[in-house]
């Protein structure tokens, strides 16, 4: 048997999603040798995994793709309010190809361990798939996924299922539900999405229901040739909007209090936004304080109870789609979602009535004795998010210290890109990154990954040129600037780790800011309550997108103190 030989290159990017895309970009521009790996057969990371029906991104279309491509923002076709996933999938292939970023990628291949050595200043890396591959990179950047690893409950029995039994994520090509009788675990952003759309298909549809989620209308319908060209000529304006804006979804976000307005007028504001569509809206523009004021978000609770109550004709099952606790999740929008209720063949059972027994090879068995008959099963139970792909894979950083270790009482990043003892790498959407919408908080990111990256590069061509007094770089001997202005891989430039101390001062700002959030008094991902046993963690950087970019302007500016220096 051969070894793989092992290919030396400046950066290797693991993952070819959003994160791994526009990564890759950026350091192949940058003149850095680059690779990236993706386990699935192409690009597209969650969009390529997601293909249940319906699955649509809920952010405007017009800012569910890259900020920085100005021409291919102006000429790319949408056709609707909403990217529906075959489209995103479209889209990012597009930009691959626009770019001429293919020939940096190999797919079907898998990271499974990374590790720092020590002597070479380099991140080792082996990939498994249809060959081994086994890479020498001085920047490692994770762009895994936050929302990859697909999470299945504990439930008894079911392995035994004998129909089809399907997770959202992992839906199968060739899957017909035509006329079935159909079962669903799961009624969250995914869950909501997947029985709408084929609530008209199935033979019946039964929706196991734990807690249920307020959902407000979308406002999902066909972009206009005047609305996009407003769209195109406020463009700028547009972007600079997020970047100064907390949620980054390109609604206004209003500071007015729920409480000093009258009850005709909040009425009045939320019907308003109810009937412009979109969760994020809903949540922010109506009024400031939905998700910090308790009597606010009860305001917003009664709101939407009542709508249910207009749309759902059946008091028994209206009762059972009603939430009970606060609005305080990740807010759902949807394309008619409680209107499938009124149809005869749709039903949903309370699991807090009467929770699941087991499952059998013929259905679901309920504590009440009852059993559902079905012929597919599908769960809609989401991810092992934020650390679940991180828990897959071997990264091992200075000391032989593992990330399981370092996140033994929970994921952490400074800055929601690096780890203290983990030199030289990256991760992007990691844990604490602000939570907003995902492809500019992604870009945000890996702006900031860049930067360091350039720092690194750019700060040992200086150091030669200076001879610095001790403060720069321990590892000296220099990658040279060469006339192009790209970076030789050569020399050994600045290692960009991040101190123990930033870190902690990092993680200890998203606790103080999620203090005042309601987000914290409901389960879900965003603390990783979703799955059983694990405590919950601040995942997110509640700060809002803009003060996290005014925080990343401030490391960039000032000579990145979040990270160490070597004496050399
Ligand atoms: P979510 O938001 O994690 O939703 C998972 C759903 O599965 C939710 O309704 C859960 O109910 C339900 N669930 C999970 N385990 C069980 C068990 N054991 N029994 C019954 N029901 C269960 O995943 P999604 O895929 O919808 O969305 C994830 C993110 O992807 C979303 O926020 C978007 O950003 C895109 P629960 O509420 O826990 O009672």
């Amino acid at each position: 048997e051969t070894m793989p030989e092992t290919i030396n290159i400046d950066a290797f990017v693991v993952g070819a999603g959003v994160g791994g895309i526009y990564s890759t970009y950026r350091l192949s521009r940058m003149g850095l040798s680059v690779k990236c790996v993706d386990v699935a057969s192409h690009v597209g990371g969650t969009w390529y995994w997601n293909r249940y029906p319906g699955a649509m991104s809920d952010t405007e279309s017009y800012l569910y793709r890259y900020s920085w491509d100005k021409e291919d923002l102006q000429t790319y076709p949408w056709t609707h309010h909403y990217v529906y996933q075959p489209e995103i999938l479209k889209y990012l292939q597009h930009i691959v190809e626009k770019h001429d970023l293919r020939k940096y990628m190999k797919f079907e291949t898998e990271m499974t361990s990374a590790t720092w050595n020590e002597s070479t200043q380099r991140w080792m890396v082996t990939c498994s798939g249809s060959e081994e591959l086994k890479v020498s990179a001085r920047y490692l950047v994770n762009s895994l996924g936050l929302l990859s690893k697909v999470h299945y409950p504990d439930i008894c029995g079911l392995s035994s299922f004998a129909g089809d039994l399907i997770h959202t994520a992992r839906w199968p090509e060739d899957l017909d539900l035509k006329g079935k009788k159909v079962g669903i675990i799961g009624n969250g952003s995914t869950g909501t999405q997947v029985m709408t759309a084929i609530a008209p298909i199935v033979g019946s549809l039964t929706s196991f229901q734990r807690h249920p989620q307020y959902s407000v209308p979308s406002g999902q319908r066909p972009v206009t040739k005047e609305y996009r060209d407003k769209v195109n000529a406020n463009y700028q304006q547009i972007w600079d909007d997020v970047w100064s804006s907390v949620v980054g979804f390109g609604v206004p976000e209003s500071k007015r209090n729920t409480m000093d307005a009258s009850p005709e007028e909040r009425q009045k504001a939320f019907q308003e936004v109810w009937e412009q569509g979109n969760g994020f809206r809903f949540m922010f523009s109506a009024f400031g304080d939905i998700t910090t004021n308790k009597d606010a978000n009860e305001e917003a609770c009664n709101f939407i109870r009542g709508k249910i109550d207009e749309m759902v004709k059946d008091p028994r099952k209206a009762a059972i789609l009603k939430p009970k606790d606060l609005y305080a999740r990740r807010p759902l929008c949807d394309t008619g979602y409680y209107e499938i209720f009124n149809r005869e063949n749709v039903d949903v059972i309370d699991l807090k009535e009467s929770p699941i027994d087991k499952i059998i090879p013929e259905g679901i068995q309920t504590a009440d004795g009852t059993t559902h008959h079905l012929d597919a099963l599908i769960f809609a139970t989401g991810f092992d998010a934020i650390e679940g792909n991180y828990m897959r894979v071997k990264i091992t950083g200075r000391n032989g210290k593992t990330i399981q270790e370092h996140w033994k009482n929970g994921p952490k990043a400074f800055g929601s890109i690096a780890c203290a003892g983990f030199p030289n790498m990256f991760i992007v959407a990691g844990p604490q990154g602000p939570f907003a919408n995902f492809p500019p908080v992604i870009e945000s990111e890996i702006n900031f990954i860049m930067s360091c990256i350039e720092y690194a590069e750019e700060n040992i061509a200086v150091a030669q040129m200076e001879k610095p007094n001790g403060v720069v770089n321990g590892t000296a001997n220099g990658g040279l600037k060469t006339t192009s202005g790209a970076y030789t891989s050569e020399g050994k430039p600045r290692i960009m780790e991040v101190s123990d101390k930033a870190e902690t001062t990092w993680i200890d700002l998203c606790n103080r800011l999620v203090e005042g959030s309601l987000f914290t008094s409901t389960a879900s991902w965003i603390f990783g309550q979703n799955i059983p046993g694990r405590k919950p963690n601040t995942n997110f950087y509640f700060g809002g997108l803009n003060s996290y970019l005014d925080w990343v302007k401030f490391q960039t500016s000032n000579g990145f103190p979040g990270f160490l220096r070597y004496n050399s």
